[in-house]
């Protein structure tokens, strides 16, 4: 069980001595009040919060660049093997108490700053949150990058720098309202802007056949990529990597001068503009063509500059000639889930086309480069581009592409031989990367040519046009996707030409990663099971982890301190292995009333922080149960706020004795912001806040019970909202959360979870005790089986779960109209009436669980034990131990000791 070691032996050494003269309080405030002064963000008068936290960052960044410079001088000293991890999402959250915390001067600034009439805590308060991601994809790559640096591996992020974040969620009388998040307007003191690192992205233009036979992508339209570098402090090592953020501007040639003198001002900047709005938001909607090719411009600048960085990098510790082989052995690329894809044929068109490799050369250095992580198995958010709207802008990647999927074609033929010929095509069109197209000459004349087997006819096509993210979009028309019988592998012009991302990721890596056991088996026995069996050697396991600085450290200090005390060392923080310490400490009655004042501390804080946020008034004991994390369908928010409405019907029913005697008081706290167009998941969140308004003025309820929805959740209001919570909810249908890593960071925060066999609960619960778990809900295996029997009107909903519908119905909760909420829960026929998630199945046992909750918290000994060894279950989940496997079996990079 103990799975986790690798923390470098040069550790102890590390410490920043580089800092030493500038460690003490007064040298800190000294250098606070020069940035104060000179950088020019505010007036000089006043040194109010605002102008505090801007000079005390710029400050601590002055430190973080001596240590970011020195690994870097490092790493290209010593030519290394470095990691980049591309990803499209980074939820970075706060800085500030971060970084002073990993360099050891949280004391010394806390002094500093009281000096100068602040405290950190304001401060730290002042930062905006870097929200340049939606939820646990983007959270996932900030802990990576934290654990990267702590573990001191040689590694960077590449990212885009949106100028504005996930959009601010403001809760009004109609719900969700989404407000742009200008996280830059003030500046952002952590980032270094590289004007000295440029590379040009080209779109549009076309291929032509050069003298020689070579392909050149010429004409079309070329924006700047800028560099701005963030350095990322690992936790007592000097070792600071970097995240690389991408902005675009027009290239230098594309301000219209003549247009501006003669007074066409638009005309002039629209080359401007253009370039500048492909960073302007994180996923932009793509409803529309243009959303549609904008997301793709994104996509492919992330893409292409990353790799023409890697590939000078590279090339300048290279010797002349270059030995392009030698790539892999210095650079491994993982795509964080598909939507890098485009590094893939990106990398092949620079090695053919600029540098000249053949064919093959290239194909085998991309291929032992790359590796691609999947994040979903839910069909509507397996990533699918128009075939058409990629040729339009990248034409020659379409051609790369279409030789990749001819290579993978000849692939599947000779693993299954033409002699069935039924079972090749249909492996074939399942397989490829390119869907609804013709096959290629090649493979045509591969084939037998009789009457009888003749390519036409055999083929079944699938029709899975949808493309639509996981946190996104209405999909209330895509789940399953219908198979139609009979139709010819000539493409059928009704339907549109598509790419497969996700098969091209695995055709064009080397290795394939799920981030739980339970995905992974299922990405390896379901979804990719023919690629599984085509290349088992390919597909791994990589359980997601939490960074657990952020997540325990730095959020929860009072218990940070109280395990430090219990296990004598703070090296529980780099060490999560030792936090199983504590399981000896469970039953101790000293030590767990030390642990219920850390938690009635923390609920305090909670407390007043829903007080401001909402207004609401709560009482710290009762039992905080929470569920926060992105609004959707499958993740059952619905099912939690049906529990609750059943819960307040019965109290309703009873006398205030028996209700008393009944029920644990509780109050329900939820968080988290729905995709702008998911229209179903914003009605959630408009229901929630209704009952909310109801329950939480009903005085014959009191305290008994209170529904809270916390606006805008995010990084830091899970700061606050985790430490102090006691049950945490990761109750999705089985087999649809990929991981979950909030789940996480509630178990190292001693809150006890009720949830399904989903994700990483599995792992959690097997290592924190299935005792100490409240497990409910349908298995994953019996999902597919429970949904055809819905289908063929066999289901018989539970009368609780009835009666819950009908008092909703009632209007109870207020004029708005609920129908088409509770109508997706019932009927038995097609999606979005026939309950797909299976709440309606799922509730009895869910309320009944819950019951068993309240009886344990009842039993506050049993429920502080659970809750001590919640956290001592967690050391599992680290991110340290998830990037230590990635390092050891993707990677193979190995940590760096700065001298
Ligand atoms: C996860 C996404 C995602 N999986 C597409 N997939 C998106 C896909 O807008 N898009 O296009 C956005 C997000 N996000 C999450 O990844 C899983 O649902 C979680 O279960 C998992 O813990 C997390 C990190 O692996």
């Amino acid at each position: 069980k103990l799975c986790v070691k690798n923390v470098a032996a040069s550790d102890q050494k590390q410490e920043p001595k580089d800092v030493a003269t500038r460690e003490d309080s007064a040298s800190i405030s000294s250098i606070i009040k020069y940035h104060a002064e000179f950088t020019p963000c505010f007036s000089m008068e006043s040194f109010g919060l605002p102008k505090a936290f801007y000079a005390t960052a710029e400050s601590v960044r002055d430190m973080l660049i001596i240590n970011w410079n020195t690994t870097y001088e490092y790493c290209e000293k010593l030519n290394v093997k470095r990691a980049y991890y591309l990803s499209m999402e980074y939820l970075q959250g706060r800085a500030l108490l971060n970084a002073i915390g990993n360099l050891e001067l949280s004391g010394p600034y806390a002094e500093a700053l009281e000096k100068l009439g602040h405290s950190l805590e304001d401060v730290a308060r002042q930062e905006p949150d870097a929200a340049l991601g939606n939820g646990g994809l983007g959270r996932l790559a900030s802990c990576f990058l934290d654990s990267l640096a702590t573990q001191n591996y040689p590694a960077w992020g590449y990212g885009l720098r949106y100028k504005y974040g996930l959009f601010k969620q403001h809760i009004t009388k109609d719900g969700q309202e989404e407000v742009a998040e200008n996280w830059l307007e003030m500046g952002n003191p952590w980032e270094i802007p590289r004007n000295d690192v440029t590379y040009p992205v080209k779109f549009y233009g076309e291929v032509i056949s050069g003298p020689d036979g070579k392909k050149q992508w010429v004409g079309g339209d070329n924006v700047t990529a800028v560099a701005y570098d963030v350095p990322i402090p690992g936790y007592k090592t000097k070792t600071t990597i970097n995240l690389r953020l991408w902005s675009t501007k027009a290239a230098p040639a594309e301000f219209d001068l003549h247009a501006f003198n003669t007074g066409e001002h638009a005309k002039a900047y629209a080359a401007i503009k253009n370039a500048e709005k492909i960073c302007y938001i994180l996923y932009p909607g793509d409803e529309t063509m243009e959303g549609k090719s904008l997301r793709l411009k994104q996509q492919y600048t992330l893409c292409s500059a990353s790799l023409q960085d890697i590939i000078a990098r590279f090339e300048r510790r290279s010797g002349d000639p270059v030995n392009w082989e030698k790539f892999p052995e210095k650079v491994a690329v993982q795509m964080n889930d598909t939507h890098p894809t485009l590094c893939i044929p990106e990398l092949i068109r620079i090695l053919v086309d600029v540098k000249g490799l053949s064919w093959k050369e290239a194909w085998n250095v991309t291929r032992r480069t790359v590796a691609y992580t999947n994040h979903t198995v839910l069909p509507e958010a397996l990533e699918k581009w128009s075939l058409n709207l990629i040729q339009e802008l990248l034409p020659r990647h379409v051609e790369i592409i279409k030789m990749i999927d001819e290579e993978l074609i000849h692939t599947i033929v000779a693993e299954y031989g033409t002699e069935d010929l039924d079972l090749l095509l249909q492996k074939v069109k399942e397989m490829r990367i390119l869907d609804n197209i013709e096959l290629p000459d090649s493979v045509l004349e591969m084939l037998p040519k009789s009457e009888e087997s003749s390519v036409v006819d055999h083929i079944e096509l699938v029709s899975d046009n949808e493309t639509k993210g996981t946190d996104k979009g209405d999909q209330s028309q895509v789940l399953d996707t219908e198979k139609k019988n009979e139709v010819t592998f000539e493409p059928d012009p009704e339907l549109p030409k598509m790419v497969r991302m996700a098969n091209l990721c695995i055709a064009g890596g080397h290795a394939v990663n799920g981030v739980a056991e339970i995905h992974s088996e299922i990405v390896k026995n379901e979804v990719f099971n023919d690629f599984y069996k085509l290349w088992p050697e390919k597909f791994q396991n990589k359980t997601n982890g939490v960074t657990p600085r952020r997540w325990i450290r730095f959020c929860n200090p009072d218990l940070s301190r109280l395990i430090t005390k219990c296990i004598g060392t703070e090296e529980w923080v780099k060490n999560t292995e030792m936090l199983v310490n504590l399981q000896k400490f469970a039953d101790n009655e000293d030590f767990q009333s030390e642990w219920r004042e850390v938690k009635m501390r923390n609920k305090i804080k909670v407390a007043s922080f829903l007080k401001e946020k909402t207004g609401y008034l709560v009482n710290p004991n009762a039992m905080f149960d929470v569920q926060v994390k992105r609004i959707h369908e499958y993740k059952r928010q619905l099912m939690n706020i049906m529990g609750i409405i059943y819960r307040y019907k019965k109290m309703k029913e009873m006398s205030p004795k028996e209700r008393e005697a009944r029920f644990v008081p509780r109050v329900c706290i939820f968080g988290g912001k729905a995709f702008a167009t998911y229209v179903q998941a914003k009605r959630i969140v408009k229901f929630i806040t209704d009952v909310g308004a109801i329950v939480n003025r009903d005085q014959e309820i009191g305290d008994l019970l209170k529904v809270v929805f916390v606006p805008d959740y995010n990084v830091s209001v899970a700061e606050v909202l985790i430490p102090g919570s006691e049950l945490s909810q990761h109750i999705s249908t089985a087999g649809m959360e990929a991981s979950g890593t909030s789940n996480m960071k509630f178990a190292m925060n001693g809150c006890i979870q009720i949830g399904t066999l989903d994700g990483a609960n599995v792992e959690i619960r097997e290592e924190v005790g299935e005792e100490n778990f409240f497990l409910f809900g349908a298995r994953a295996e019996e999902i597919s089986g429970l949904r055809k029997q819905r289908s063929e009107g066999k289901f018989v909903a539970d009368p609780r779960f009835e009666e819950v519908k009908a008092y909703v119905r009632s209007g109870v909760f207020g004029p708005y109209n609920y129908d088409e909420l509770m109508g997706s829960l019932e009927g038995n026929e097609g999606y979005g009436r026939a309950d797909y998630f299976l709440v309606g199945y799922d509730f009895p046992s869910y309320i009944e669980c819950q019951d068993k909750v309240d009886e344990a918290y009842r039993d506050q000994k049993r429920w502080t034990k659970m809750s001590i060894l919640n956290t001592a279950g967690s050391y599992k989940f680290s991110s340290d131990r998830t990037i230590h496997e990635y390092a050891r079996d993707i990677w193979r990079i190995e940590p760096i000791v700065l001298p």
